[in-house]
């Protein structure tokens, strides 16, 4: 049977590869420049030819690609408006190729196309085990041109032993160290290109959602810190570059540093970017007014401390622009809780941040990696924000061809920790976010296509069971969940093979919803035998006979209840052993990374929706609002990233934009405003619309944009009374449930595509 999966799985990539032969016919080669080491700095190259068209093309397709990043321009013009291309896959495995239109970019006659390549992904320096060459140890383009003239005649220009390359004004350029510009330089030692061989059957067409720019932001404050460092503040917490305008003498060095926060004092703070150097540096020609701005790094940031700039610094000529994967936004959110709005936009702005090209864990320290626990964290979340089919798509392919041998997720994918994986938590990635696209968007193909990997990675739990039980390998377990400030004893420390034994059961039970999806009926009679075998194992090994569960933290019950690993009998009483935790800690949540996302799920589930909304609204650190009380703009990484007096936690992990207990998002929509789809007619082609009301809120308005159209829900709680309305998009149906205005009775409709109003 595994065979057959990893046959079904080589045969879904040679599908891929061919996809990628069907977009173009491949004549170009590879070129190099002659220099392939490019000296010291590795600076960027400029690759160039100039070819002639015999007419004015009436079409015309660009297909390139590169080793690095690239960024092309025919005549002078910038070709598309992607950044941060080809995107990052497995590149020893999957390579995007980008196809352009740029018919109007060229004329008859001379035409000539220069491309920059950086080291980018790579073969810079980036993650947070510094380490160069990655994927390859030389800079390298492909690009077909492909025109057709106004007589039927067409020509291909391609990359070829013609082209030249020569370093320019981009000295270096590195995903965590910055960029440097120096404007004096421009490429003039161009020397003939050498050809490579890397063939073309890795390449394939973009698949996910290339990253754009978006939001603009002008300097809300100049600051002068106590140490006298020169500060803007842009006033959000976003992820991009700042445009700088500036005049001065040739030579004349500014430099550009970027800061999440600044300390208690009021001075800037980069002690959490670890190594990141995170530095734009530009260097004037000296010729009038000049501006700049990086190609091919990013910086997560909402301050920039400005050093060398000549003259006065006038806010006007500074700019910060977001960049993201251009992802249509498909959710919106508000209610009458201003704290909440704010938890919301930080919600939404961590997802910004965060989803360039790939979901990472965070956008500005000397990490920014795909890390698969976060990314299905927060699947749900996103995709109520925003459109991300494309984007996790290609990502759950990269997930697919990372899978070890032996069944294993890496935890991090793009997979550069070297196939270290198989965490709880973190490689149930495989199952959690298949299943999910399947849910949100309906799509029975995405399903099929990442089932093997699904199966696989149960296959690797299996062997590393004994008795059922999983209990080997190394795993992150419930990720910076509440440890004390006083070590007091109260740590909320949730055994890791107790952990694990949940996901192992829930990731098979997973393969079974997918397993009757896709019409596999004996895989679903194995799977559920092995599922019924995990949950004895389970109840044997961690379950009290009395009913208590062997950790006895919020996230073991949460876990437990969630994943239905308790008999039936059982589990009312661990909700309730859940509340009893709950208020011993005094209505604070105590969960990490595993243990958050369905925290107010499971208390909702078993009717304590009241608790989940003071675990919400709670303003105390551990909870949501705390950093929102202490300015954040975006979800941090630690519940305690800043502390009530101001001091941080470890600058070794201290992010302040980290999207992974935004996962709340999720609760948010469908339970506040009460916008789900039904399992069995996913997909939203059959809506679930029931709000629950409570936290005080006087109304919550909310719309999500599904493939039909759009459902939005619009209620009002006040004065003792409840009233609602509800838009159903055509060709759906969904079933209303109206709750009274103590959310405890509900009145359920039936209904086909319109407005109501209850
Ligand atoms: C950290 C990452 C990530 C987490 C892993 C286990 O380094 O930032 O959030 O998933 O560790």
């Amino acid at each position: 049977m595994r065979k057959l999966y990893v046959l079904l799985a080589a045969l879904f990539l040679k599908s891929i590869t061919a996809h990628a032969q069907t977009g173009v016919k491949w004549q170009a080669k590879w070129i190099e420049p002659a220099d392939t080491t490019n000296g010291p700095e590795r600076a960027a190259q400029y690759f160039r030819k100039t070819f002639k068209a015999d007419q004015k093309p009436v079409s015309a397709t660009l297909y390139i690609t590169c080793h690095g990043l690239y960024e092309a321009q025919l005549n002078g013009k910038r070709v598309g408006d992607a950044y941060f291309t080809p995107g990052w896959t497995e590149y020893k495995k999957r390579l995007q190729y980008q196809q352009y239109d740029v018919t109007s970019l060229l004329t008859q006659g001379n035409n000539t196309i220069n491309v920059t390549v950086g080291d980018g992904w790579y073969r810079g320096n980036f993650g947070f085990n510094a380490a160069r060459d990655r994927y390859g140890k030389h800079l390298g383009l492909l690009c077909q041109l492909e025109v057709k003239y106004k007589n039927g005649k067409t020509a291909i220009f391609t990359t070829d032993n013609d082209w030249q390359s020569a370093s320019g004004p981009i000295r270096m350029s590195e995903i965590n160290a910055g960029e440097t510009i120096d404007a004096r330089v421009q490429p003039t030692n161009w020397s003939a290109v050498t050809t490579a061989n890397y063939g073309y059957d890795l390449l394939l067409p973009t698949q996910g959602t290339l990253v754009t720019r978006h939001e603009t932001f002008k300097p809300i404050k100049v600051i002068t810190t106590p140490k006298g460092e020169k500060v803007l503040d842009f006033g959000q917490n976003l992820v991009g570059w700042v445009i700088v305008k500036a005049r001065g003498t040739a030579g004349t060095k500014i430099s550009i540093k970027h800061a999440e926060v600044l300390d208690k004092d009021g001075n800037f703070y980069t002690e959490n970017l670890r190594a990141a150097k995170a530095t734009a540096t530009y260097i004037l020609a000296g010729n009038g007014e000049e501006t700049f701005e990086p190609h091919f790094t990013y910086f997560g940031f909402r301050y920039i401390q400005v050093d060398g700039y000549p003259g006065a610094i006038n806010p006007d000529d500074f700019t910060a622009v977001a960049l993201y994967s251009n992802m249509a936004p498909t959710g919106t959110f508000e209610c009458s809780n201003p704290m909440i709005n704010q938890l919301q936009h930080n919600i939404q702005w961590g997802q910004k941040g965060n989803f360039l090209d790939v979901p990472t864990d965070c956008p500005q320290r000397d990490e920014r990696l795909g890390w698969t626990g976060d990314a299905q964290v927060f699947f749900r979340t996103a995709a109520y924000n925003y459109d991300v089919k494309r984007f996790f798509t290609k990502w759950m392919a990269d997930v697919a061809v990372s899978q070890r041998a032996d069944g294993a997720i890496p935890h991090v994918v793009p997979d550069i920790l070297n196939g270290s994986g198989g965490s709880a938590g973190w490689a149930d990635v495989a199952t959690i976010i298949p299943w999910n696209m399947y849910l949100v968007y309906g799509d029975k193909a995405l399903l099929a296509t990442q089932y093997p990997t699904m199966v696989n990675w149960i296959g690797f739990m299996t062997k590393n069971s004994t008795n059922n039980l999983w209990n080997k390998g190394n795993h992150y377990g419930d990720w910076l969940s509440y440890h004390s400030p006083n070590d007091d004893g109260s740590d909320a420390i949730t055994d890791k093979y107790e952990i694990a034994q949940c996901f192992y059961a829930y990731s098979t039970q997973l393969v079974i919803n997918a397993a009757k999806v896709l019409g596999k009926t004996e895989d679903v009679a194995r799977y559920q035998q092995l599922l019924n075998d995990i949950k004895a194992a389970y109840n044997k090994e961690y379950v009290t006979g009395g009913g208590r569960l062997m950790s006895n933290t919020q996230t073991a019950y949460v876990l437990a209840l969630q994943f239905d690993m308790l008999p039936e009998d059982r589990r009312a009483q661990a909700a309730k052993y859940l509340v009893d935790n709950i208020k011993r800690y005094n209505n604070h949540l105590t969960t990490g990374f595993l243990g958050t996302p369905y925290l107010c799920h499971v208390l909702t589930r078993f009717g304590y929706t009241d608790v989940a909304y003071q675990l919400l609204l709670q303003p105390t650190y551990p909870g949501w609002l705390y950093p929102i009380k202490m300015g954040a703009t975006t979800v941090w990484e630690r519940w305690d990233g800043i502390k009530a007096d101001g001091t941080f936690q470890s600058s070794r992990m201290n992010s302040f934009n980290h999207y992974a207990y935004g996962a709340i998002g999720d609760w948010m929509y469908r339970t506040i405003a009460g916008i789900d789809t039904d399992p069995d007619q996913p997909g939203y082609k059959h809506i679930i619309i029931k709000p629950h009301p409570g936290g005080d809120m006087t109304y919550c308005k909310a719309s999500f944009k599904t493939q039909h159209g759009d459902i939005k829900v619009e209620w009002h709680n006040e004065n003792g009374k409840f009233s609602m309305s509800v838009t159903v998009p055509e060709n759906t149906t969904a079933t209303i449930s109206v709750p009274d205005n103590t959310g405890a009775n509900y009145t359920v409709h039936e209904v086909k595509a319109g407005q109501y109003q209850y």
